[in-house]
This record gives C-alpha cells, sequence and structure tokens, in this order.
C-alpha cells in the first residue's frame, strides 16, 4: 500500500465522500498511476472495511455508502486509465457477477483493467443467471467467460455456469476466468474453470495467457 494513497484510504474508511472525491483529483492532478489510485487506494480500503465489518468494527450503512463512494471514484479513474495506450487483445470478453451476488465493486475493476489492455468487455452486471452468460458469450461470440462471485454461498454458481456453457456445446470456444474474495486457484481448478486471479491485476494478465496473447 502507498504512502500517496493514504488520505484516499482514510477517505474511504470515514465515507466522507467529499474528501474521497478530493484525494482522488488530487492524486490524478499529480500523475498518480490511475492502477495505484484503484488498487491500493481504493480496493485496498474496501478490503480493510470488510476486516473491520468481521471484527464488528463497521455497520452495514458504512460498507453500503463506501461502495457508492468507491463507484464515484473509480469513475472519475476510469479515463485515465482507458486513455492510456497499452492496448494488445482486442478478443471479447463478457464478464458478469453470478446469481444471488451483488458485489459489483471487484468485477468493475477487472471489467476496467481488461479494457485498458485492449479487450472489449461486454458486462453483464450483477446477479446475472448462467442462461444470460451462456446467451451473451454465443451472440458475441466472446473468447473469454468472466464469473466473479464474492459470497462462499454463490461461488457455486461458478460451476452451474460452466455446466451450462458445456451443455449450450460453447465449452470449447471459450476460456472460463473466475475470481472474487472466497475463490482460489483450488476451486478453478476443482470447478474446470481455463484460469483463477485473485485482484484485477492478475486478471489482465491470466486473460491475455489465454488468449495466448501473453507476453
Ligand atoms: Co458484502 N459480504 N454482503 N456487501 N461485502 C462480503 C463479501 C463479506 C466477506 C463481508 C463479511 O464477512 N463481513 C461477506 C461474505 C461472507 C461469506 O460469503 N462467507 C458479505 C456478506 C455476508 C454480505 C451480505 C449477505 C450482508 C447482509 O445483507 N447481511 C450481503 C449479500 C448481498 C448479496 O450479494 N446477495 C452483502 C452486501 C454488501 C453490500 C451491498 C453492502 C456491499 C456491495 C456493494 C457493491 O459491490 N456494489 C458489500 C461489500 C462492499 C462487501 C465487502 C466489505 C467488500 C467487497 C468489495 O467490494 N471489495 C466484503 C468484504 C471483503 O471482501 N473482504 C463483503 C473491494 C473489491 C475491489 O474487491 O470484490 O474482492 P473484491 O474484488 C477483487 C478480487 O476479489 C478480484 O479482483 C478484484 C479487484 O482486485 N476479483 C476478480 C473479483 N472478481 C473477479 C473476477 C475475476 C478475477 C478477479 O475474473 C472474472
Amino acid at each position: 500500500m502507498s504512502e500517496a494513497t493514504a488520505g484516499l484510504r482514510q477517505a474511504l474508511l470515514e465515507a466522507d465522500e467529499a474528501a474521497a472525491v478530493e484525494e482522488t483529483r488530487r492524486l490524478l492532478a499529480e500523475g498518480t498511476e490511475p492502477r495505484e489510485i484503484l488498487e491500493s487506494g481504493l480496493a485496498a480500503a474496501m478490503s480493510e472495511l470488510g476486516q473491520r465489518w468481521n471484527r464488528g468494527e463497521a455497520f452495514l450503512p458504512e460498507v453500503v455508502a463506501a461502495a457508492e463512494i468507491f463507484k464515484k471514484c473509480s469513475e472519475l479513474v476510469e479515463p485515465a486509465l482507458l486513455s492510456r495506450d497499452e492496448k494488445k487483445a482486442g478478443h471479447r470478453v463478457v464478464i458478469g457477477t453470478v446469481k444471488g451476488d451483488l458485489h459489483d465493486l471487484g468485477k468493475n475493476l477487472v471489467a476496467v483493467m481488461m479494457r485498458t489492455a485492449g479487450f472489449e468487455v461486454h458486462d453483464l452486471g450483477k446477479d446475472v443467471p448462467a442462461e444470460k452468460f451462456v446467451e451473451a458469450a454465443r451472440d458475441l461470440g466472446a473468447r473469454i467467460v468472466g464469473l466473479s462471485a464474492l459470497l462462499t454461498t454463490t461461488m457455486v454458481e461458478q460451476k452451474v455456469v460452466i455446466e451450462a456453457l458445456q451443455e449450450a456445446g460453447l465449452r470449447s470456444a471459450v476460456k472460463v476466468l473466475v475470481g472474487g474474495a472466497p475463490v482460489t486457484a483450488q476451486w478453478a481448478a476443482e470447478i474446470g474453470a481455463d484460469g483463477y486471479a485473485s485482484n484485477a491485476t492478475e486478471a489482465v494478465e491470466v486473460a491475455l495467457g489465454l488468449v495466448g496473447a501473453g507476453e
């Protein structure tokens, strides 16, 4: 975690929208790497908030407020990230948070980082049923289907989507990438996914590898 983003983390932890927006703008104006703002600033603070929630030191209204602020700030960072000339891939990706799961901040970060790498990302949103993933993968001719799950109870939906792709005869045409806080490489292997990533930067690297475009 960088010192430069400490103020942003603090603002998010305090769910102070005005301060978080101001810090984000300041960091961008100073030329801080957009990725650093997203990962070391915004994502790290949400993860710390999750730990506080686990310890009973933070409550749902704060988490909901921080999640809204996270979205606002990441939208401010997105144009800076996308304006970078790092285009490499050009493959279609369908991404979403699986059925029953409303967590989308991490999935949104993965989507924006993949766009930066030149992927054409179609974001289906959150609480996405298996048939929607199948339909989009077929209609768009996607090379990658990305499945995010944040709850231990919804991880199993990643397996349901893989099975649905298999039943639709699409399994060999697409690579399935899975992620989300409770997801592990072991789980990915167990359900027959092609790739697993623990964060957004890694998701891009794995995705490039899956389409044969890695360095
Ligand atoms: Co929820 N929640 N939540 N929550 N929430 C967790 C996940 C939890 C761990 C918190 C806790 O225990 N105290 C817990 C799950 C426990 C479990 O399953 N064992 C939990 C719970 C219980 C719940 C509710 C049931 C609470 C309730 O209602 N009583 C409820 C469920 C609603 C539902 O989904 N049906 C709920 C609701 C919410 C909010 C709506 C308030 C809010 C979500 C807002 C939103 O997303 N728009 C929320 C939040 C914010 C969290 C925590 C605090 C933070 C999640 C987050 O956004 N992190 C979370 C605690 C935690 O994770 N430690 C928690 C920041 C984000 C950038 O990281 O999402 O991990 P993350 O994404 C990372 C990586 O995981 C990875 O890259 C991302 C970027 O680095 N990644 C991928 C993610 N997707 C990927 C896909 C890939 C590759 C990598 O390839 C496709």
